[in-house]
C-alpha cells in the first residue's frame, strides 16, 4: 500500500487571528479584489440574519442559515469561470450571489415560490438542493454532458458532512473517477448534520479520505480561511481543466447557527464548542488580515456594512412587492418541457382548486 497517497494535506493561508502565514500569490495580493472577496462574505453574513428575521415574522417560510461557512461559497463564487456548472446545496447562497442569483430569487424560494429558481440572470447553474446528497449524481451526469460536448468547464458541486454518509455520495464520486468527469466535490464540514456530530458519522480520519478509494485526489482546507478557500478552489478547477480529472475539497468549519429556523441548537450543541469556533470564524479573521495588509479601516468597514444592508434591504422590498405565485405555477420552472406526467398532476391540481372555489 502506498502510505502517501493516504496523507491529506491540510491548506492555511491565515492563522486563527487573520494573521497571513505565508506570502500570497502576486496575482491575489490585490487590494481591490482582496475587497470584493470581503464584500460578498458581508453581504451574505448581513443577508442570512436578515433572512432569519423575516422567517421569525412570517415573511419567508423556512431558512437555513450558512452564518460562520460563508468563506467557502464566496471562494467557490469568486474561482468558477462563468460558464461552470454550479450545483448547490441549500448553504450556498454566497457563491449563489456571486454567480448572478439575485438576493430576492433566494427569498423566493425560502417563501415557497418557485419562482425563485427559475434565476433570471444564471441560466446555467441548478437550483439549491436539500434532499441530501442527491445533487451530487446530478453533477456527475452534467460533467458528463461537459467531457461530451467537449467543453473546457467544470461542474462543482457542494455537499455537507453529514451528505457524505449516503450512498449517492459514494456512487456519484466512483463514476466520476471511473469515466474521469471534470468535477469538483467541495464538502461543507460544518461538523454535524442536524444533531448528529462528525465524530459519530465516520470512522474515516477526515472526509477528504473518502475520495482516495475512488481514485480521486483531495485536500483539505481550513474552511473559515477565504484565502486558503480561494486558492484551493481555483487551483482545483484550473487542474480539472488541465486533466479532465475530478477533484475533492474538503472545506473544515463550523455550524454558528441553528440548524435551520426549525431547529434549537441549544439542545445539543455546547456552548463552549459553540465560543471555540466563533473565535476562528471568517469574517472577523479576514477583516483583521485586510486591516493589517492592506490598510482597510474601520471606517471602510462601517461603509461597506452599510451598502451591503441597503442591497439587502432592496432585496426585501422587491421581494415583499412581487406579484402572487398563481397557482400550479410551482410546476412550471424544473423542466424545460414538462413531461406528460406531470401535465397530468397539474391538470389534476387546477382541476381539483375549480372544484374547491
Ligand atoms: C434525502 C434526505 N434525507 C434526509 C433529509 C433531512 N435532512 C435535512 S438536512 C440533514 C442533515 C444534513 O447534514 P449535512 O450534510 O452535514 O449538511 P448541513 O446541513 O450540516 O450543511 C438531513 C438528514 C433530507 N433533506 N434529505
Ligand atoms: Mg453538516
Amino acid at each position: 500500500m502506498n502510505k502517501n497517497s493516504l496523507t491529506i494535506g491540510r491548506s492555511n493561508y491565515l492563522d486563527n487571528n487573520g494573521t497571513l502565514l505565508k506570502a500570497l500569490p502576486d496575482s491575489l495580493n490585490k487590494r481591490k479584489f482582496l475587497i470584493s472577496l470581503y464584500q460578498t462574505m458581508v453581504l451574505t453574513r448581513l443577508f442570512d440574519e436578515t433572512a432569519i428575521n423575516l422567517q421569525r415574522t412570517g415573511i419567508i417560510g423556512t431558512y437555513a442559515s450558512c452564518r460562520g461557512q460563508e468563506a467557502i461559497g464566496v471562494a467557490i463564487g469568486h474561482a468558477m469561470l462563468a460558464d461552470d456548472v454550479f450545483i448547490p446545496y441549500y448553504r450556498d447562497i454566497a457563491a449563489q450571489f456571486q454567480r448572478g442569483v439575485l438576493l430576492e430569487e433566494v427569498l423566493q424560494y425560502w417563501g415557497g415560490d418557485e419562482r425563485g429558481s427559475n434565476f433570471s440572470q444564471q441560466a446555467n447553474d441548478f437550483p439549491l438542493c436539500v434532499p441530501i446528497a442527491t445533487q451530487l449524481c446530478h453533477a456527475v451526469g452534467i460533467a458528463f454532458a461537459l467531457k461530451y460536448q467537449s467543453k473546457p468547464n467544470v461542474a462543482v458541486v457542494t455537499c455537507g458532512d453529514g451528505a457524505t454518509s449516503k450512498g449517492d455520495f459514494y456512487e456519484a464520486l466512483n463514476m466520476a473517477g471511473a469515466m474521469s468527469l471534470p468535477t469538483l466535490f467541495v464538502i461543507n464540514n460544518n461538523q454535524w448534520a442536524i444533531s448528529v456530530p462528525l465524530e459519530r458519522q465516520t470512522a474515516s480520519p477526515t472526509l477528504a479520505h473518502k475520495a482516495l478509494a475512488a481514485g480521486i485526489s483531495a485536500v483539505q482546507v481550513d474552511g473559515n480561511d477565504l484565502l486558503a478557500m480561494y486558492i484551493s478552489v481555483s487551483d482545483a478547477l484550473e487542474q480539472i481543466r488541465q486533466t479532465g480529472k475530478p477533484l475533492l475539497i474538503e472545506a473544515v468549519t463550523y455550524r454558528l447557527s441553528d440548524h435551520t429556523t426549525a431547529d434549537d441548537a441549544t439542545r445539543y450543541m455546547s456552548q463552549k464548542a459553540l465560543d471555540d469556533a466563533k473565535q476562528k470564524e471568517p469574517l472577523i479573521r479576514f477583516k483583521h488580515f485586510l486591516t493589517e495588509q492592506h490598510s482597510w479601516t474601520d471606517k471602510e468597514d462601517r461603509a461597506l456594512y452599510q451598502q451591503c444592508q441597503q442591497q439587502v434591504d432592496t432585496s426585501v422590498e422587491v421581494y415583499k412587492n412581487l406579484p402572487a405565485q398563481q397557482p400550479g405555477e410551482f410546476f412550471d420552472y424544473m423542466y424545460e418541457q414538462l413531461p406528460n406526467s406531470l401535465v397530468e398532476q397539474k391538470q389534476a391540481f387546477l382541476d381539483g382548486l375549480k372544484r374547491h372555489e
